[in-house]
């Protein structure tokens, strides 16, 4: 059931996939981490496009070109601060990637790939970031039959090591 979820340890920016989810601000205008990088890699046409967009909320997505990334689509989204774990953060993020898969299937897309959202600079703890995105995405993916494959790219190893152990404890 769960053989449309891979973990990969890799840059995002690299992959060759239909569409890359970026980590982003309600600004949609760039930052640092996955979403500066995103930006450096796509080129000065996906701010063009982002300025277009008038941003968007925490929990929301929103779809753009990839220019000159080798994905066709960037999904972005806007993941919670973490403030404790009281402010809604748990279900704010389960929005993110529900949203995003949404958006991937009303695009058609394929293949998906996901940074850990908000577990960079907005700190939410690792380990239930990673269970709250493989719950989501199980449970999204096996109701909609949508054929839709999911790749959890991280960053580092130790990302890596921490999503093979939830998905393990998943299937
Ligand atoms: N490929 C894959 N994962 C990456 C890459 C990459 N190239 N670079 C970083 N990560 P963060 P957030 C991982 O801080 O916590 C930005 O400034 C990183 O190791 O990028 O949602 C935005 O503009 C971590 O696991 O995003 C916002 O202001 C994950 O991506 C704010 O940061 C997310 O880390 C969003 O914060």
């Amino acid at each position: 059931m769960q053989n449309f979820m891979t973990v990969l340890q890799a840059d995002i920016t690299t992959l060759n996939v239909d569409a890359i989810v970026n980590a982003a601000n309600r600004s949609l205008l760039g930052g640092g981490g996955v979403d500066g990088a995103i930006h450096r890699a796509a080129g000065s046409e996906l701010l063009a496009e982002c300025l277009l967009l008038d941003g968007c909320e925490t929990g929301a997505a929103k779809i753009t070109g990839a220019y000159q990334l080798p994905a066709k689509y960037v999904i972005h989204t806007v993941g919670p601060v973490w403030q404790g774990g009281q402010h809604n953060e748990a279900a704010l993020l389960a929005a993110c990637y529900q949203n995003c898969l949404q958006l991937a299937m009303q695009h058609a897309v394929k293949s998906v790939a996901f940074p850990g959202i908000s577990t960079g600079v907005y700190h939410f703890p690792k380990r239930q970031a990673a269970e709250i995105a493989v719950t989501t995405v199980n449970n999204y993916l096996s109701a909609q039959q949508s054929g839709i494959q999911v790749l959890f790219c991280c960053f580092s190893a130790e990302d890596a090591r921490i999503y093979q152990s939830v998905l393990a404890l998943t299937i």
